[in-house]
């Protein structure tokens, strides 16, 4: 069963606050933490779920990038109805990975869920009919990410559809710091206090590299995927989708 222990990593005055790192102690909280943090959160990987019932197709992978404790993965095997399709889940941090095996293993999902510890920057996508990357693009180095997105589009399938969730800067500068404002109000409203607010500020800092909601629209077109749009967004947390035509 995943854990449901409240986050309270940063609870406490940590004096010089590290970087964030995805270890065991951030693995045992991270449903909280998740679901405190990022607005919409929930309702996003609810949703990959509908997406994924209309674009799985039969005879193809569909890959959950930066899959954590595999939420997106498990949402999107309660949905696809075609037949042999394989969900490929990817995560580098083995603190997650393990938890998401135990996560599997108790859900017991009916599509079968690879799990693949990894560098999802080397990671080989085929035969996608629907790929997902929820929240995790935010991590990988920003000189790398082009190279990501031109191997996805690579791996998709004609018709295949490629989602993007990730924390946004905003433009122009009054109306990212409105909606980062918004997003600590939402994060007191969800029990956390300013200390925790401001010490995770600190440590996902050089981490955590938003981009603006264009940056991520010319990236996709500029690897090849014909549309792209934004389908959710709640203050400076969006998830875009695009096909590949
Ligand atoms: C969810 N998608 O619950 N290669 C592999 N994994 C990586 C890499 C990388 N280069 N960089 C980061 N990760 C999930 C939530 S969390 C989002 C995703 C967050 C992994 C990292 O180990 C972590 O598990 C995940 O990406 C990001 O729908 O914490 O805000």
């Amino acid at each position: 069963m995943p854990s449901k222990r409240r986050d309270q990593l940063f609870a406490e005055s940590l004096g010089a606050v590290g970087k964030f790192i995805f270890d065991d102690r951030v693995a045992e909280v991270f449903p909280d933490m998740i679901s405190r943090s990022v607005p919409g959160y929930q309702s996003i990987v609810q949703h990959c779920g509908d997406l994924a019932e209309r674009f799985v197709c039969a005879d193809s992978n569909c890959y959950d990038l930066g899959c954590s404790l595999g939420a997106t993965s498990l949402a999107i095997a309660k949905t696809v109805t075609a037949s042999n399709t394989r969900i490929i889940a990817i995560d580098n941090a083995p603190a997650m990975l393990s938890r998401c095996r135990a996560a599997i293993e108790h859900f017991k999902p009916a599509v079968p869920i690879t799990l693949i510890e990894g560098d999802i920057c080397d990671a080989a996508i085929e035969n996608a009919s629907m790929v997902v990357l929820n929240f995790t693009l935010q991590f990988v180095d920003p000189n790398k990410r082009s190279a990501l997105l031109a191997n996805i589009y690579r791996g998709l399938n004609p018709g295949g559809c490629l989602v993007i969730s990730e924390k946004i800067r905003i433009q122009p500068a009054p109306l990212d710091a409105l909606m980062v404002d918004l997003h600590h109000q939402f994060k007191r409203a969800q029990g956390y206090s300013d200390l925790e607010i401001s010490q995770k500020r600190e440590a996902i800092e050089d981490v955590l590299i938003p981009e603006t909601r264009e940056q991520h629209i010319d990236r996709l077109q500029s690897v090849g995927f014909e549309s792209a749009t934004i389908w959710f967004q709640c203050y400076n947390f969006c998830s875009l989708v695009a096909i590949k035509g």
